[in-house]
């Protein structure tokens, strides 16, 4: 089974207040039912890609946590709670608690510091976690213990400063490969790996997801498609729009695993 094999996945629906999102830069504030139809998109996306979608419903007080990527990390074994760093974000794991045990095993909390779930990029070999303004180093190590007692491997990397996550300059696209930006592909830190570098025009396409036989990216990102096609992969462009303008792209809002039960 390779690690972007999944047949689950849990979703949240955004609630109204998904516009007060946590944002790096001022600008229009994203509207509403669009976030609500590229939600549904994407949910129809995962479908097509042969993934059972659970939707969860709206949490009014949290306005990112449609974002359900960054206060969990799952597998096939085991959830993991994380604790997200963003402190309006810290509750927001308690919320997935009993949708978690409801599917996993075992759900492991982390018990100190902070990491976010978008700082994490599962690899085949070992899983990478990103220090970002979100991810500290207690909450890495915390995160290394726990992955280490489910059999696998990690990295600790420093994220570029000015990046909120790691996943926001790095994809997994294939076994080997890995989509970035010029900075990261130079930068030593995704060592090991093939690297497919997107034009400096199109960095903000670095956020794909891949799902099975399928890569989403980001709609508008025509020469990123094009060379994920060249490189044999099948691309599906996905509006993100109004959701990137909350700093937000295709991995944060979902989790997704392989569930062996069939659950
Ligand atoms: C935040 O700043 O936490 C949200 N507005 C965006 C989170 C995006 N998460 C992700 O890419 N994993």
């Amino acid at each position: 089974m390779r690690v972007f094999d999944f047949n689950s996945a849990i979703v949240r629906t955004p609630g109204r207040n998904v516009v007060n999102g946590l944002r790096s830069n001022p600008g229009p504030s994203p509207v509403f039912e669009t976030i609500l139809a590229e939600h549904q998109a994407y949910i129809c996306a995962l479908q097509a890609a042969g993934v059972r979608v659970t939707v969860l419903e709206a949490l009014e007080q949290f306005p990112d946590s449609i974002f359900v990527e960054d206060p969990a990390l799952v597998f096939s074994e085991a959830a993991i709670l994380l604790r997200p760093g963003a402190p309006s974000r810290m509750a927001e794991a308690r919320e997935l608690a009993a949708t978690l045990k409801a599917r996993f095993r075992e759900v492991l909390p982390l018990s100190a510091g902070y990491a976010d779930g978008g700082d994490i990029l599962v690899t085949p070999d070992r899983v990478l976690i990103g220090l970002s303004a979100r991810t500290d180093e207690t909450g890495a190590s915390c995160l290394q213990r726990l992955l280490e007692s489910l059999g696998m491997a990690s990295k600790v990397v420093k994220v570029p400063r000015g990046t909120l996550h790691l996943k926001t300059d790095c994809s997994l696209v294939d076994e080997e490969t890995i989509l970035t930006t010029p900075e990261l592909a130079s930068s030593g830190l995704l060592e090991g790996y093939r690297t497919l570098v997107v034009t400096s025009e199109e960095r903000h396409a670095t956020n794909a997801l891949r799902i099975n036989n399928v890569v989403f990216i980001r709609a508008g990102c025509p020469r990123t498609h094009e060379l994920l096609q060249k490189h044999g992969l099948n691309v599906l462009p996905l509006s993100v729009s109004e959701i990137a303008k909350i700093d937000a792209g295709l991995s944060c809002m979902s989790l997704r695993w392989f569930d062996r039960d069939g659950k």
